[in-house]
């Protein structure tokens, strides 16, 4: 093993890469014949199949660090998938997903057979010009998956065939790795790339917009928290720690590793697509609770109303609390300010049409995938933007920070210096390098801190449209093709024509279909003013596109 890892070195530099196919032949070879692609969320498939990927991504992320000339993130974890599941994804070096022509690299590392990988490092090397010679660092994180740490071992061996430096952060969340990466690569500016310096960064920031006074109008100091059996079951302990009094979170799916119950009726995602409430949670009426996946990336807050029916607060509202929270407080620092909402085909057609005419919040929209929402938020001097599963976050541009901080300086108004000082802290709580469950789970609460809300009063802005998904298997999903950020369908041909004509029957019907980024189907979306009417719509439409475009298996039913 030693002499092995001396051979890497020196043929390293040398450039020669007969050793890296040699140790991934010996140590990671490819086992599985079927091919694999670098998808939404990076790959994801059973965690038995994935060992020589993870070291063919070690290998990548050595490449991208040194193109990139940073430091660069491997998180593995397959989100909320169920415990056999794993997964890899690549973080880039300001925190954000990987840029997305690299996603055919890594498609292509992970599916070329052990004695081509030479060629394909090569190939890469040449044709981007990459300095071979850098050392460079690749922070590895992982979920609490039993099957994590053998996985992140070949992860490493990839890194070190290549003479990188994997820096182990052991189990983490999602969004703390990307943290992390970016704190690294801004030179601390953005805070220390610890877990300490986490914790404390979001703590304080949330201890001072909270003040002394915990309990305020309608607003009671205690929310409830499925952890999903996973890592912020784990994390949210140091959360508690640190904010003491400050917030009491009751902490519930707190399942030992290897009890299979990571994600298992519980978890944002399943209360999101279940529209139900999780196991393991005491059924307190009334009472606000809040959901986290399996990497704490999504985040989902509902309550039990008298009859037992569970109430979803869906990424939507988390949005739509957000926005016309920064809203009011901008205002109240007098500055102009661009701010802007990104949602998905997904969002309730009841969130946009508030947000639009009520807030006068500009919305627009995006493909489904983090990375696309991201992007678009951009665009803004402030851009809030979450998918409807709970996924989301703020970014605030850069030179809108300079800006704040000008203006604090030059202010002679005690009132406008306050306002800046309280959007400085706001956004010290936020993690603007990605969705992070934890710190948007702090930000609502200190919204509703604010505004002495029940959880009752923030649902109370306006009503959700009953809306109902499905799932059509087809022969080949390929064949739809949608645009407009996946509203319309342009393929197969006549299909958006047959969608426009049943929508027409429905009142204030609205329906899209998409092909999944992360599984082999479908996916329908239908929202109409009453829960028959939207099911029905849903139905209608999915039996079109079983019929148009090459439906397999029994056709869909409700
Ligand atoms: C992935 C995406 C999520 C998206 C979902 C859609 C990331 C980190 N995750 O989980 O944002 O909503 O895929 O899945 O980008 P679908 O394409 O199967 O509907
Ligand atoms: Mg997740």
């Amino acid at each position: 093993m030693i002499r092995s890892q001396a051979a890497l070195k020196m043929a390293n530099n040398n450039h020669n890469y007969k050793t890296v196919y040699a140790f991934a032949r010996e140590m990671h070879p490819k086992t599985e014949k079927f091919d694999v692609q670098y998808g939404t969320a990076g790959f994801r498939a059973k965690a038995s199949t994935l060992g020589y990927v993870m070291y063919r991504m070690g290998l990548l992320a050595v490449l991208r660090a040194r193109y990139k000339k940073g430091c660069i993130g491997v998180m593995i974890t397959a989100s909320h998938n169920p415990e056999p599941d794993n997964g890899v994804k690549l973080i880039d070096p300001c925190g954000e997903m990987l840029e997305q022509s690299w996603e055919k690299w890594a498609t292509k590392f992970a599916n070329v057979g052990d004695d081509q990988l030479e060629e394909v490092i090569n190939e890469i090397v040449t044709q981007l010009n990459i300095e071979m010679t850098q050392r460079v660092e690749i922070l590895v994180g992982k979920d609490t998956r039993p099957s994590s740490p053998s996985l992140a071992k070949a992860l490493c061996d990839g890194i070190l065939a290549l003479s990188g430096k994997p820096i182990d952060y052991g189990i983490v969340t999602t969004p703390q790795l990307h943290y992390f990466v970016y704190c690294r690569n801004s030179r601390h500016e953005y805070g220390l790339p610890t877990e300490e310096g986490y914790y404390r960064k979001l703590c304080n920031a949330f201890k001072k917009l909270r003040g002394q006074k915990f309990d305020v109008g309608n607003y009671s100091n205690e929310v409830f928290y499925d952890g999903a059996n996973g890592v912020g079951a784990k994390k949210i302990k140091y959360f508690q720690e640190c904010l003491g009094d400050s917030l009491k979170i009751g902490m519930y799916n707190d399942e030992l590793i290897g009890t299979g119950k990571l994600n298992y009726m519980c978890g944002a995602d399943y209360v999101k697509t279940t529209q139900s409430f999780p196991h393991g949670v005491p059924q307190e009426i009334n009472q606000r609770c809040c959901s986290v996946d399996g990497d704490a990336d999504r985040l989902m807050y509902y309550y039990l109303d008298e009859d037992k029916k569970c109430h979803l607060l869906d990424g939507d509202r988390i949005a739509i609390l957000i926005a016309e929270y920064l809203k009011e407080v901008v205002e109240s620092t007098g500055l102009e300010v661009d701010l802007g909402l990104v949602q998905t085909a997904y969002a309730n057609g009841a969130s946009t049409k508030y947000i639009t005419k009520k807030l006068k919040v500009p919305v627009s929209f995006a493909c489904t995938g983090v990375k696309y929402l991201h992007h678009q938020a951009l665009k803004f001097e402030i851009g809030v933007y979450f998918e409807a599963n709970g996924h989301g976050t703020v970014i605030f541009k850069k030179e809108f920070k300079e800006k704040l901080r000008s203006a604090l300086k030059d202010s002679s108004s005690d009132e406008v210096k306050s306002a800046i000082e309280k959007l400085l802290v706001v956004i010290d709580l936020v993690n603007e390098t990605v969705g992070d469950a934890i710190s948007d789970m702090l930000l609502v609460e200190t919204i509703l801190h604010s505004k002495g809300w029940s959880v009752q009063d923030w649902e109370g802005a306006y009503t959700d449209l009953p809306n109902r998904l499905m799932k059509v298997s087809v022969k080949d999903r390929a064949k739809i093709q949608t645009t407009d950020a996946e509203r319309r369908c342009v393929k197969p041909d006549g299909l958006q024509d047959a969608i426009d004509a049943i929508v027409d029957k429905y009142n204030a019907g609205r329906s899209f279909v998409r092909p999944s980024g992360t599984e082999d189907l479908v996916r329908v979306y239908a929202e109409a003013s009453t829960r028959e009417e939207a099911d029905q719509l849903a139905l209608e439409i999915a039996l079109k596109v079983y019929e148009m475009a090459g439906g397999i298996g029994p056709e869909p039913t409700l």
